[in-house]
């Protein structure tokens, strides 16, 4: 099995699946593509019919998409508990983490990840001030807050334990930190999307995925 990628410290789409894969205790290859470089659409044209990393290979088929293979691991390690447990909290994390997945644009282009944006790097830029992104960060601070207030209890993570969300919010706790975003300007009064967003950014699979970055 092969996860293809582009580089670790700012590809932010192949970040998600990979974290979910570690989750599952998968053993896979990674191959990795690098990105703004003037061959990256041909090489990644060898692996992907989109264009577009991360694809994983496996049984002989190439599947795209971060969602699609998160969905893909859910069904091949059925014993993982990949989502909550509880269908309340499974409904809404299936919503929050396609949320996440299809929305977003203002924060994905104004906070770009890139060659000198890095998801793990000291480095940091200036906070945004476009207004659209600040709708989508309180909109974000709501969801964090809101998950947290209602299915957080059995642990840190959004729905209490780790599940799907929480490797589709990683990369964007790793903007809100490389921008600087203070989450308490957007609605996070008491700081509990902070905490949430500190627990992303230290859970060990993506500390991991920071060392090879
Ligand atoms: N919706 C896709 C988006 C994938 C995507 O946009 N990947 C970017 C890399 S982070 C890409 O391959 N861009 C092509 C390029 O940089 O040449 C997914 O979830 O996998």
């Amino acid at each position: 099995m092969e996860l293809v990628i582009g580089d670790k410290a700012y590809s932010t789409w192949s970040l998600r699946p990979w974290l979910v894969l570690k989750r599952c205790g998968a053993t896979f290859d990674e191959v990795v593509v690098a990105l703004n470089q003037p061959d990256t659409a041909a090489r990644i044209a060898e692996h992907s019919p989109t264009g577009k990393v991360p694809v994983l290979k496996v049984d002989g088929e190439t599947i795209w998409d971060s969602m699609a293979i998160a969905v893909w691991c859910a069904e091949r390690f059925p014993d993982v508990p990949l989502w909550p447990a509880d269908a309340h909290a499974r409904w809404l994390a299936r919503s929050v983490a396609c949320e996440m997945h299809a929305g977003f644009g203002a924060l994905r282009t104004v906070c770009a990840m890139g060659p000198e944006h890095s998801m793990v790097g000291p480095d940091r830029a200036d906070p945004p001030s476009d207004d659209a992104v600040r709708q989508e960060v309180i909109r974000l601070v709501e969801i964090f807050r809101t998950m947290r207030a209602r299915f957080g209890q059995g642990g840190s993570y959004l729905f209490g334990a780790w599940s799907v969300p929480d490797a589709f919010f990683t990369p964007v706790a790793a903007r809100i930190r490389h921008y600087r975003i203070d989450l308490a300007e957007h609605g996070d009064s008491d700081g509990v999307a902070a905490a949430y967003v500190a627990t992303l950014l230290e859970q060990p699979d993506f500390l991991e995925w920071g060392r090879d970055a």
